[in-house]
């Protein structure tokens, strides 16, 4: 699309944050545009970008008439509350609006940055050479913010919310395939598997998120 004022413009990269906010636009056929940013080439990092983000990451969200709207969570809930998405979150005055608010905060800040240690271990290892020991602790982190995600889903699931499909599977399913080993993290939390199979139910999920068919088996 040409006109830059008809539609969003999601700044994108594969891998990341910004395939949630991708699902939520296709989700709801929200007309936009993706924008690739290479990060490799640390484009983020370069004026231009950052006069979109000032924090040098993606996801940022360009406004149709103008301006952004940026971090993951901010943007989907601002897109689910600007385009009516209840389907994908609990509205105010919902008896499910504060578990949905809680687990979009705990995916959003204790699962998501766990990762960071792990793909960014130059950034974060005490010393040069540290870096596979930095990988290996992070790890442990990894497991660590999944823990209390398994522990509620096994109680209180399939979905964060009960029976009830939200934006909350969509970040896990991006969660889970940011994991070295998908497939281990799901045969070790076996409701992560459950509900990661209520979001491979969505082709929208299924697309933008890049789920392989058949990993989480079925959603029984
Ligand atoms: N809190 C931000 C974090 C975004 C983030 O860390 N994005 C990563 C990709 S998943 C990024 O842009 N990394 C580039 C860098 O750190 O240089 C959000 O949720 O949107």
């Amino acid at each position: 699309m040409s006109d830059r004022t008809a539609c969003y413009r999601l700044y994108w990269t594969d891998r990341t944050a910004a395939l949630l906010p991708q699902y939520v636009l296709e989700e709801a056929g929200i007309a936009h545009e993706i924008v690739p940013v290479d990060l490799t080439a640390g484009e983020q990092r370069s004026d231009a970008f950052l006069a979109r983000n000032p924090a040098g990451k993606v996801p940022a969200l360009e406004l149709p008439e103008g301006g952004f709207v940026n971090e993951t969570a901010a943007i989907c809930q601002f897109l689910i509350e600007r385009h009516g998405l209840d389907e994908l979150a609990p509205p105010p005055g919902d008896p499910y609006r504060g578990a949905f608010l809680q687990w979009l905060s705990y995916l959003s800040n204790s699962v998501q940055p766990s990762y960071k240690l792990f793909y960014y271990p130059h950034r974060y290892a005490p010393a040069p050479g540290l870096e596979d020991e930095m990988r290996a602790k992070a790890l442990e982190l990894i497991r660590d913010a999944w823990r209390p995600v398994e522990r509620h889903l096994a109680a209180n699931g399939p979905c964060h919310l009960g029976g009830r499909f939200s934006l909350l599977e969509a970040y896990l399913a991006m969660l889970v395939m940011w994991f070295p080993e998908p497939a281990a993290l799901l045969a070790e939390s076996p409701a992560v598997r459950v509900c990661f199979a209520k979001a491979a139910e969505r082709p929208a999920a299924m697309r933008c998120l890049g789920l392989p068919p058949g990993l989480a088996g079925g959603s029984s």
